[in-house]
């Protein structure tokens, strides 16, 4: 193909994908009724007016002057819907409904947004040399728009989870709730060297974090080959899991975890007792998908904190994989080679059997539903179907550089308090479903599609 066909086809191809993105997230919107905009569904989160507000003020503030030469028409929402993270370990907001906009005046600024990043990039992507921002090209600007959208539209759905199902307009979703019975075994990997990271020299997009490339040796270690089950989970509760203090508490500093004295106390005063998303009834288990209460999918993988998953893991004897036995697992070959994707080089984005993401189902599916999906030693569901915990506290690779457009994405989290989650869930979109796409939360939040599986060493 001519180099010029190749340089239209790009920026055309991320006009539609921001064009999808954006309508990802006004689909999540619609599933709230219309007068719980204001509700706050997660006490350390946002209202729902807010992010509403924020996925456009975000793309706002990183491109109108940076790369497109827009003078800003309403500042004081710029600033406002500016950022829409937790801050750790500080108080819960307090703030009121009325402290905030009406939608009229929120819904009027995204549309203003929209229409006016809109009408410049088209003309910005085209020109013979596009614009830049410290050598990071308008279409590197654009890739954190989109990628940025696209974790909210995740994030958005664990919040709108935790709504009660009478302020959603509910869709009823076809459940699929067993395949062939799960038979568990562990795997064993040989010891080899798996690649962390990409090079800059690459071109391919990537965050700040997934910088530079390096190489680690990883010793022989065994992995299950399945995520644990909600049926599995449930043995553990009925061992009296949550009521054993030695399971929560890192006696012998196997991680070197500085979060090691404070599960249990974690568990202790929030009373934790079971997953965030099952419900007890009478004298049964019930799970909360996020448009119904169904009973409980023993197939299925348990979604939990990391402190429960490494409560499990001790329990079971076994630990959480690191971030490296995790790839090894995923990525690597007996031939030592290694893979783009757990199942080869086929992209994920066209082949509907190789695993549960990129928003084809809002649920989990059984953790052996998609064979076609499995790695080269055999381990299976290791992209969708739930991120999955490692024991790899978040930190920067080897020749890590902020971006200088958004020097806290990454840097602000690297504190020893946040863990690396790999894989996907239901509701992760397939750009992110790259090998070196690292994810991270605090050890003790329950309410995202995370699992895990454990290793033996
Ligand atoms: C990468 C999913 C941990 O939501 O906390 C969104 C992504 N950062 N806006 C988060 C993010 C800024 C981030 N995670």
């Amino acid at each position: 193909m001519p180099a010029t066909q190749i340089d239209v086809a790009i920026p055309h191809q991320l006009m539609d994908e921001l064009a999808a993105a954006r309508l990802r997230t006004d689909e999540l919107f619609a599933i709230v009724k219309s007068d719980s905009l204001y509700d706050r569904p997660i006490a350390e989160r946002h209202r729902i007016v807010f992010y509403i507000g924020h996925l456009e003020a975000f793309d706002w503030n990183l491109l109108h002057d940076r790369v497109l030469s827009l003078k800003s028409f309403h500042p004081q929402f710029d600033r406002l819907f500016a950022f829409g993270i937790d801050p750790v370990g500080g108080g819960l907001p307090n703030d009121q409904p009325s402290d905030w906009p009406s939608i009229t005046a929120v819904r009027e600024y995204v549309a203003a947004v929209r229409n006016t990043l809109d009408e410049k990039l088209a003309d910005a992507l085209f020109e013979p040399n596009p614009p830049s921002s410290d050598g990071f090209p308008l279409t590197a600007l654009l890739n954190v728009a989109i990628e940025h959208r696209l974790m909210h539209a995740e994030t958005l759905a664990y919040m709108l989870h935790q709504m009660p199902l009478d302020r959603k307009i509910v869709y009823n979703e076809p459940l699929e709730l067993s395949a062939s019975p799960v038979i568990h075994r562990a795997i064993e990997i040989p010891s080899g060297t798996v690649t962390q990271g990409l090079t800059r020299a690459s071109g391919h997009f990537g965050w700040d974090n997934e910088f530079e490339s390096h190489r680690i040796s990883v010793p022989a270690f065994s992995i299950d080959q399945y995520k644990v089950t909600n049926r599995q989970y449930l043995e553990f509760m009925e061992a009296g899991g949550y009521q054993t203090r030695e399971f929560w508490t890192n006696g012998d500093d196997e991680d070197n975890d500085p979060n090691r004295d404070s599960d249990w106390r974690w568990r202790s005063e929030r009373g934790v007792s079971h997953p965030a998303f099952w419900k007890h009834d009478q004298d049964q288990w019930l799970y909360r998908t996020m448009f119904a209460d169904v009973a409980l999918p023993l197939d299925w993988p348990v979604y939990v904190s990391q402190a429960e998953a490494k409560a499990y893991a001790r329990w079971a004897g076994k630990s959480l994989p690191t971030e490296a036995e995790w790839q090894r697992a995923a990525y690597g070959t007996p031939d030592g080679e290694e893979r783009e994707y757990p199942w080869g080089s086929e992209s994920p984005g066209g082949n509907r059997d190789l695993g549960n993401f990129d928003f084809t189902r809002w649920s989990p599916v059984p953790v052996n539903a998609f064979p076609e999906g499995q790695s080269a030693f055999g381990v299976h569901g290791m992209l969708g179907n739930g991120w999955e915990w490692t024991s790899t506290q978040f930190a920067p690779f080897p020749g890590f550089e902020p971006f200088p457009f958004y020097r806290g994405y990454s840097a602000d989290f690297f504190d020893g308090k946040h863990l690396v989650m790999k894989g996907g869930s239901a509701r992760t979109a397939v750009c992110m479903l790259r090998r070196t796409f690292r994810n991270w939360f605090q050890p003790h939040y329950q309410y995202i599609y995370t699992g895990f599986r454990c290793v033996s060493r």
